[in-house]
């Protein structure tokens, strides 16, 4: 840890994040300097991560969704995101494959991370998702998922759950890869958040 104060990358952790992601040697350190600049403490707090959602939604309530991205992103729960964590969450969320793109998913729906996911979850990361959408946006939803409640039945219908089931990670993935539909239904494209994070980039 003494090295992110000298203001260089670890090489365990360059090392780590060359294998995870897609990201050069070169892009890492680049990149580490620039996010040095605008978080000389190393680490992005809750509240700052929260802001960044509320430059990028200013018409949106995005507090609730920014929490449990958050959540997501913070691997070892201490309540702030390091550099590790924060290359690691943009290649999942941008970058990686479908598969790692579902493993976040799981854990962005999985609220209290005890490895399954109950229906009340569902619900409760929707309710986020549509505290999101633009009121002009939500006119234009089918009538059948123009609610938290009534989006959150059809996806806990595709994937063939009762009320009290759970959904495991796997179940969770496989269901997700065979169905587009829920695919569409489970996420909320932040791409706005996407480019303001990425302007850290060098
Ligand atoms: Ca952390
Ligand atoms: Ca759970």
């Amino acid at each position: 840890m003494g090295n992110s104060r000298s203001g260089a990358l670890s090489k365990e952790i360059l090392e780590e994040l060359r294998l995870n992601t897609k990201f050069t040697e070169e892009e890492l350190c680049a990149w580490y300097q620039s996010f040095l600049k605008d978080c000389p403490s190393g680490r992005i707090t809750r509240q700052e991560f929260q802001s960044i959602y509320a430059k990028c939604f200013p018409e949106a309530d995005p507090k609730a969704y920014a929490q449990h991205v958050f959540r997501s992103f913070d691997a070892n729960s201490d309540g702030t995101l390091d550099f590790k964590e924060y290359v690691i969450a943009l290649h999942m969320t941008s970058a990686g494959k479908t598969s790692q793109k579902l493993e976040w998913a799981f854990s962005l729906y999985d609220v209290d991370g005890n490895g399954a996911i109950s229906k009340n979850e569902v619900l409760e990361i929707v309710v986020a998702i549509f505290k999101m959408i633009s009121p002009e946006d939500a006119k234009n939803l089918p009538e059948d998922e123009n609610t938290p409640e009534k989006r959150t039945e059809k996806i806990w219908g595709f994937f063939g759950k009762k009320d009290d089931d759970k959904l495991t990670e796997e179940e969770f993935i496989e269901g997700t890869l065979a169905n587009k539909e829920i695919l569409r239904l489970i996420q909320f494209e932040p791409q706005k958040v996407k480019e303001k994070l990425k302007e850290k980039k060098p």
